[in-house]
């Protein structure tokens, strides 16, 4: 698609549409930077373009709208670039398609330009530390600057992809808000780890979801890969019909063809011969099965982006976890410390739980996203020693709990995240674990979960 001279409308300011007026500015578009928000204004929009983009000489000055656009300027509009966060069923976009202006996102556009080989990995968990993971490997067989690291990690892929060479393989954390504007974008290797409840209040059915996480793989053919879990119903459905070649992952059964856990032991498996790779407890510094599954995924995109498996072993095996998603702090008094607060709603938080393997003091509560908290507490399975509540939900996870016949001496209050702290430093006895993972997320207490997570961790390093 030719942008040069093309009236384009992007749709939100946040890093998405920074990235986006970056790379359209360059492909030599007439832009309009649009935000939809009555909280900044078009000064606000033009002063963010001036400082983040202050090295770029435009052909165009973009001109920047907020609040509401102008009839006049809609319909002037010839093409419109979505950032992520932005609903595809908006009627401002309802009435660009309706008109026939193209609509891609920010994903799509980048894609436009990328000149090198790309893996793409979404689902609902583990897709952070999946990428990071390839990216590691990646780096290590390429080198570090023949790697990008993009996408729904935080690193707009518009703001990398005029990097790119034949040479270079950029791996992207692709977002199902983000898989919902892409036409042409076809990764080489593509991943789906799972596909379980979440951003329903976006795409509104289970359906609509999968669908949209589906369509990571819907240009590829049998000259691509598409890495699927073997054990979630969705992306096990997706396999019969998935145009790329599929290769499977599976924590919970053997595979004649794909990666799977063998008792204490990831293996390869081809045509039921057998290979085995790491040992889960002695090879990887990654805790819980759904890192496990996070490696299986990684090696198999690694594998299909033609890494070599001695390199690949070689990076897993000294991988951390990523930060604040159940990362081992360290072992104080014979008490180990993990660091979850990235665990913001129950689902990301069962993982969590489930990772440990001790007696564990959990912190748990924050703000109120209207979230339930049943299947968390029945994930406890008894692992829980105590349960220490902060924030405003504290009251509502101890009802749910005492419904749950989680015992009431065994849920303290704490009114400030020191004395959450100090409280379980005094409930935790050597050999258990002290897990922060809180299901909620830190809002009303702390400014966002990174820095949550840097607090406990500093309790615990300074202790
Ligand atoms: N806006 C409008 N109209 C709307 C909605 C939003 O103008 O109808 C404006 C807002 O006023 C705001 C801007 O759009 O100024 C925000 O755009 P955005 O929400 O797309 O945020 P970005 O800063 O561009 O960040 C996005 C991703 N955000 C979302 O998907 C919500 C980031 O993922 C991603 O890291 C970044 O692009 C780079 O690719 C965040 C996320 O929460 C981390 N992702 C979800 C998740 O992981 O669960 C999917």
């Amino acid at each position: 698609m030719e942008f040069r001279n093309v009236k384009t409308l992007v749709i939100g300011s946040g890093i998405s549409g920074i990235g986006a007026v970056s790379l359209l500015g360059r492909m030599g578009a007439d832009i309009i930077l649009f935000d939809g928000s009555d909280k900044v204004t078009a000064e606000d929009l033009q002063d963010k373009l001036n400082t983040e983009l202050s090295d770029q000489c435009m052909e165009y000055p973009p001109y920047c709208i907020a609040g509401e656009l102008p009839a006049e300027a809609e319909e002037q509009v010839e093409a419109a670039v979505l950032s992520p966060g932005v609903p595809t069923d908006i009627p401002l976009v309802n009435r660009l398609r309706g008109r026939g202006v193209p609509v891609l996102g920010e994903i799509e556009l980048a894609f436009l330009a990328e000149k090198g080989c790309m893996a793409a990995i979404t689902g609902t968990n583990g897709k952070t530390t999946t990428t990071t993971l390839v990216g590691e490997i990646m780096r290590a067989h390429l080198g570090g600057d023949k790697v990008f690291v993009v996408g729904n990690i935080g690193n707009p892929y518009t703001m990398e992809v005029l990097k790119t060479a034949s040479d270079t393989v950029t791996v992207g954390e692709i977002s199902s808000f983000q898989l919902e504007t892409v036409h042409s974008f076809r990764p080489h290797v593509s991943a789906i780890l799972n596909i379980t409840p979440d951003h329903l209040n976006r795409h509104h059915t289970m359906e609509a979801y999968a669908a949209a996480k589906e369509a990571v793989a819907c240009n590829q053919d049998k000259s691509d890969i598409c890495v699927l879990n073997a054990d979630n119903s969705y992306t096990a459905a997706f396999a019969d019909r998935c145009p790329a070649r599929v290769v499977l992952f599976s924590s919970q059964r053997e595979l004649r063809d794909g990666y799977y856990l063998k008792a204490d032991h990831i293996v390869k498996s081809v045509d039921g011969t057998v290979q085995v790779l790491l040992d889960i407890h002695r090879d990887m510094k990654l805790v819980g099965i759904c890192n496990v599954e996070n490696v299986m995924a990684a090696i198999a995109v690694s594998e299909g982006m033609g890494v070599p498996m001695e390199t690949i072993l070689r990076v897993v095996r000294e991988f951390r976890a990523v930060e604040h998603r159940i990362e081992f702090v360290a072992t104080k008094a014979g008490v180990d410390y993990y660091n979850d607060s990235k665990g913001t709603n129950p689902d990301a938080a069962i993982q969590g739980i489930r990772a440990m393997s001790k007696p564990t003091v959990l912190i748990g509560g924050g703000y109120d996203k209207g979230s339930e908290f049943d299947e968390w507490i029945e994930s406890f399975e008894g692992k829980v020693k105590y349960l220490v509540l902060i924030g405003q939900t504290r009251e509502k996870i101890a009802d749910c709990a005492r419904r749950h016949g989680f015992a009431k001496d065994r849920i303290r209050f704490a009114d400030s995240f020191l004395e959450c702290l100090q409280l379980c430093t005094a409930l935790a006895e050597a050999g258990d674990a002290v897990l922060l993972s809180p299901a909620c997320a830190s809002w009303g207490m702390f400014p966002n979960y990174e820095v949550r997570g840097q607090e406990f961790k500093e309790y615990v390093n300074g202790r």
